[in-house]
């Protein structure tokens, strides 16, 4: 069977790399990376194409490609985007419009639908205060969405732009639609966390950087206070729910964007877990007023129940698998301890 062509966007970066690993275990695709870097050992045999540079200067290069599936995970986030607001709304809307445009475009003339799978976040949502935050329990796709970060209004709103290339594009008359719009499907992730990348410019990033920290002999000055809490995600998990979704039938989904849940905790918890991991671990808080508004602004939770009915999701990782037969034993590989 001929290959399946893929492209993934942001792959240097922590999904990005998980991702493209992923694709090439499971076989059947050629993959086609592009980034603002250049690709990493871990990946760098997997890229049968590399594109390096300005996602919005290089869209050109993928103008005659005949991609199956798009992955665009390149984005800017929360954090970054906060001292660099205009350049992150460039990266984060006009590089997902530039990439949308021309799959929707080749959607309709080659009469393929294009799989678009783009990361949200639960940075898509604002709760307005603490009180809200902790009592709002499990929050739903269409609750709470007033996001309070650059980053946050970018995600949103690329949601709504997907929403927009694959239902509405071309304003045809509903009995006219063509059969092959652009097919766009979004998640919105929480914190998440590998045993071997860390990330950086977010802000869910106190979380793996404490654990990596704490599992390397180093001390750690943790950003937000030690009753804050959101839900995070095993980097496994996420690539799972990626290509799950990737592979659900369209007309089992009720819907184009999607959360996902696996584990909500304190930044207490993380350090008590790391504690118990590293008894030499060293970990104080020391909340950075600005980060601690926007993790604020941040469900405790989310309900992702519309995503297991539709597509059967389940996390593999709850929070003791997560620590026990994950994070724990490859990080101890990883740095020898
Ligand atoms: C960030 O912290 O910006 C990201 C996210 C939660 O989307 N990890």
């Amino acid at each position: 069977m001929a290959e399946q062509q893929v492209l993934v966007t942001g792959a240097c970066g922590e999904i990005g790399q998980a991702l493209v690993q992923e694709l090439s275990k499971r076989g059947g695709y050629r993959i086609v990376t592009s980034d603002y870097m250049p690709l990493p050992d871990s990946i760098k045999a997997l890229s049968a194409e590399h594109v390096q540079g300005d996602l919005l200067y290089k869209i050109k290069n993928f103008y005659d490609c005949d991609f199956d599936f798009i992955f665009h995970l390149a984005a800017s986030l929360s954090s970054k985007a906060e001292v660099a607001t205009e350049d992150a709304h460039r990266i984060n809307v006009e590089g997902t419009m530039q990439l949308l445009m021309l799959a929707a475009y080749r959607s309709e003339k080659y009469k393929k639908s294009v799989k678009f799978l783009f990361p949200s976040s639960i940075a898509a949502y604002g709760m307005p205060d603490l009180d809200s935050k902790r009592k709002a329990g499990l929050v739903k796709e269409e609750e709470w969405d007033n996001p309070h970060t650059m980053y946050g209004c970018n995600k949103l709103y690329c949601e709504k732009l997907g929403m927009y290339y694959s239902k509405f594009y071309g304003q045809k008359h509903l009995d006219e639609q063509p059969p092959h719009m652009l097919d766009f499907r979004a998640v919105r992730f929480p914190g998440l966390i590998s045993a071997y990348t860390l990330p950086s410019g977010g802000t869910s990033d106190y979380g793996p950087e404490m654990l990596h920290a704490a599992a390397q002999g180093k001390d750690y000055a943790c950003f937000v206070r030690a009753d804050t809490k959101i839900s995070f995600m095993a980097m496994p998990d996420a690539i799972k729910s990626l290509l799950m979704l990737m592979d659900a039938p369209r007309g089992k989904l009720s819907r184009t964007v999607y959360n996902l849940a696996a584990f909500a905790i304190t930044a207490e918890d993380f350090r008590q877990r790391a504690l118990k991991a590293f008894p030499n671990a060293k970990v104080t808080f020391q909340p950075n007023p600005r980060r601690q508004g926007i993790v604020d602004s941040w469900p405790e939770d989310v309900d992702d129940s519309r995503a297991r009915a539709d597509w059967g999701w389940m996390p593999d990782y709850d929070v003791d698998k997560f620590f026990d037969e994950y994070f724990l034993p490859e990080i101890r590989k990883r740095y020898g301890k």
